[in-house]
């Protein structure tokens, strides 16, 4: 061993440079691995002479600290997956942006009837999704063999009870729970899911959203319904809108009524949303059947109301002219980044 081995081994230690992790491992092996330069140093130690031992001894214990703290160090400050010769990564650049979501558009319409009838002094009720056959069906005066009391038509949670547990078929029951619970006069507005067992198609789907309101006080009249309906058809497609009321039949109303609105499309000429007729049907109304009230222990003597019902789905497709039902189940984004800036038509 000479003293010149130790000295070329110090100088390439202080002028070691690695790039990478490999390079590291490979410095590291080539001077402390079994056969690296400095254990073969280690190995002669046993052949130098007596008088130089305590000399070499010290140099080359101090060579090995110093190379054990050269390669930890190297470790610490390369970069880590030795994979990328480049430089680091670049803090500078703009980060990659993520998706924003955007309104569902039944929740949009929601929004804007429930803003409505708000303005008119309404407040709004939700209820269990969940309900049972009383309050969905009984209260409501539907006759104990009416169609939608039937597996066919309703989806049921219990049955072979008296009272069933159901899914609710419309929201109507909120209105039932709010006349048993609040007094008279009552102002509500019930938006909410509804399930119904239909095949799903273009035009009907087993679950979809309503708004139903109810107004009961003393003295209320199907005038007060009428203009009601006028006044909301004018916030919500616009103040030169028209309303007209069709004869209808619902087993909880009497008389029952379907409201059509001016095409505001073609303005009344006639076109293909409308199919030529210049209207467009937008929901269901009428006077509280008295049973209705008597139900749920308001005195029908004293007290008369208007109720009406409106599909949101329905509204959304005339507001956008959705052409398909099932757009809105599907969650394609798509679709539903259509109505972050959707113009109103
Ligand atoms: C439609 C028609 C309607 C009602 C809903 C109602 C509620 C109570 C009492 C009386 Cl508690 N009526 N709701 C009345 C008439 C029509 O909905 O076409 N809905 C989508």
């Amino acid at each position: 061993m000479k003293r010149e081995d130790i000295d070329r081994i110090a100088s390439f230690l202080g002028d070691l440079k690695c790039k990478t992790q490999k390079e590291v491992e490979e410095a590291r092996v080539r001077l402390l691995g079994k056969k690296g330069e400095i254990t073969a140093l280690f190995d002669e130690f046993r052949n130098v002479d007596r008088a130089q031992k305590a000399e070499f001894g010290k140099a080359l214990n101090e060579l090995k600290q110093k190379a054990m703290a050269k390669i930890e160090e190297l470790k610490g400050t390369v970069a880590d997956s030795g994979a990328s010769d480049g430089p680091k990564a670049d803090l500078s650049m703009p980060g990659d942006p993520f998706e924003l979501g955007s309104r569902h558009p039944v929740s949009i319409v929601r929004q804007e009837i429930v803003d409505i009838f708000r303005k008119f002094g309404y407040d709004v009720a939700e209820g269990p999704e969940i309900e049972d056959d009383y309050h969905v069906f009984e209260a409501l005066n539907f006759p104990a063999n009416h169609p939608a009391r039937d597996m066919q038509d309703t989806f049921f949670v219990s049955a072979g009870h008296p009272n069933p547990l159901l899914l609710r078929t419309h929201t109507s029951s909120v209105q039932v729970r709010t006349m048993e619970k609040m007094d008279v006069p009552i102002r509500v507005i019930c938006p909410g899911r509804v399930f119904r067992n239909e095949a799903i198609s273009a035009r009907a789907h087993c679950i979809f959203h309503q708004v139903e309101g109810l107004y009961i006080d003393e003295g209320v009249t199907f005038a007060d319904l009428k203009q009601a309906i006028l006044l909301f058809a004018r916030e919500m497609f616009g103040p030169d809108t028209q309303i007209r009321m069709r004869p209808s039949y619902f087993p909880f109303t009497e008389p029952s009524a379907e409201v059509d609105v001016s095409c505001n499309i073609c303005h009344g000429k006639g076109c293909n949303i409308c199919k030529g007729t210049g209207w467009l049907e937008i929901l269901g109304c009428g006077m509280v059947d008295p049973n209705v009230l008597e139900a749920s222990g308001i005195d029908s003597k004293r007290y008369s109301g208007f109720a009406f019902g409106m599909g949101l789905e329905r509204i959304a497709m005339l507001k956008w002219r959705v052409n398909d039902l099932r757009h809105y189940f599907e969650n394609d984004m798509r679709f539903l980044h259509e109505f972050a800036t959707a113009p109103e038509v």
